[in-house]
């Protein structure tokens, strides 16, 4: 059986994006290990080097993703052991605040 490794980032601390991945990868196939929400890089690395996936799933809604998760995918192509485990990323982009729109005059 494919496993997966589903995790979010250090800092994010959002867990129904988390939830969602698991149930898609496992109707999809996957054994999941969902490490949760605020986990540390270094976790998620030692995680993969004892369940050695077949893929690594990250979400990440709040804000930090695109830090965070250059940091975590830096951390694991640079592990000889890791560097070739396919990664993806996701979440929401949703803006923290709409821009008001403009009235009046165009
Ligand atoms: C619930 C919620 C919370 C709860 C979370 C509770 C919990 N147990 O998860 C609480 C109150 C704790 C919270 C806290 C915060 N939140 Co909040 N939160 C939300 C909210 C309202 C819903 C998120 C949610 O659960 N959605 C349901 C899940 C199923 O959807 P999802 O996460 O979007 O995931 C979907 C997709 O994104 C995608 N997806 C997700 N992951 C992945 C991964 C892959 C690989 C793929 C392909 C797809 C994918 O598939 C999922 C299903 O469609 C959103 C606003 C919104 N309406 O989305 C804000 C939101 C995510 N939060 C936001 C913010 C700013 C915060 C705080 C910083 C607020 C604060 N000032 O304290 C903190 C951050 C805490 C932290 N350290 O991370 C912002 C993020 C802004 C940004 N991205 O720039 C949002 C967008 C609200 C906003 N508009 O400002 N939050």
């Amino acid at each position: 059986m494919r496993t997966a490794v589903v995790t979010s980032t250090p800092s994010d601390s959002h867990t129904w994006g988390l939830v969602v991945l698991q149930c898609v990868l496992e109707e999809a196939g996957y054994a999941v290990r969902n490490l949760g929400a605020c986990t540390p890089v270094a976790r998620v690395l030692d995680e993969c080097r004892a369940v050695r996936p077949d893929l690594l799933a990250v979400s990440t809604v709040n804000g930090h993703g695109r830090v965070e998760g250059a940091e975590l995918i830096t951390a694991l192509r640079g592990d000889p052991d890791l560097a070739g485990l396919p990664a993806v990323i996701g979440g929401c982009s949703r803006p923290a605040a709409p821009t008001p729109a403009r009235s009046g005059r165009n």
